[in-house]
């Protein structure tokens, strides 16, 4: 089956291309005309929809999106949503990232609570539509380390391990992250699925 994956984050088309294997997917390289989608939603499901209905609609091809962000206890769920572009410009992982050390400078090790969060979807050119959630929990330390990933990965260290995200393998990271979660487990219903 051939499936167009709805992002122009290249760290994430590195990441679902490894977590989808077995399936047959094309980037929106390979559609230059597909329109930007803003995410105007409030959240997580239906930034996704609105991606994947978009790209669906226009490659007649079933479309799979993610919406997904960190979720950071002491900010009330902030940045959520709104991780991608938290100090202004979307997709500066650096800005972003001094923003929120930022932030949560005077906050007790304690009280550095956080989580990835994914929500995966799918849209059909038929309409239907499907969406899957995955987590990772974990804290916010108070400086970057590692190299590997992306966004916020130098400075979430989940729970029962020592490294950052950004310190994991790719592997490691795919086998317990919200993004390897959600679509390990939206792989199984498109493995169940016609492609119309
Ligand atoms: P598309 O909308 O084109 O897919 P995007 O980067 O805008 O790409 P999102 O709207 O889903 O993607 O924003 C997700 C942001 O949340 C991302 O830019 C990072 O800042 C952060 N994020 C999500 N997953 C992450 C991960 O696995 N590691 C580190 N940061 C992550």
């Amino acid at each position: 089956m051939k499936v167009v994956l709805a992002t122009r984050n290249q760290g994430k088309v590195v990441e679902l291309r490894r977590i989808l294997d077995g399936v047959d997917v094309v980037g929106l390289d390979e559609y230059p005309d597909a329109p930007d989608v803003p995410e105007t939603e409030l959240t997580f499901q239906g930034n996704a929809l609105l991606k994947a209905r978009a790209i669906a609609a226009h490659t007649g091809l079933p479309a799979v999106a993610d919406d997904s962000g960190l979720c950071v206890d002491a900010l009330n769920g902030m940045p959520g949503v709104f991780s991608a572009r938290w100090a202004g410009r979307h997709g500066d992982d650096e800005a972003n990232i001094d923003l929120l050390l930022g932030q949560l400078a005077d906050v007790a090790p304690e009280l550095r609570g956080a989580r990835f969060v994914c929500v995966a979807a799918v849209a059909w050119p038929s309409g239907e539509e499907e969406t899957v959630e995955g987590q990772l929990s974990g804290h916010v330390i108070g400086e970057r380390r590692g190299a590997n990933g992306f966004g916020y990965d130098p400075i979430f260290v989940p729970d029962d391990e020592t490294r950052t995200t950004a310190e994991l393998s790719p592997e490691a990271k795919d086998a317990i992250s919200h993004r390897g979660k959600a679509f390990r487990a939206l792989a199984e219903r498109l493995a169940q699925r016609p492609a119309t």
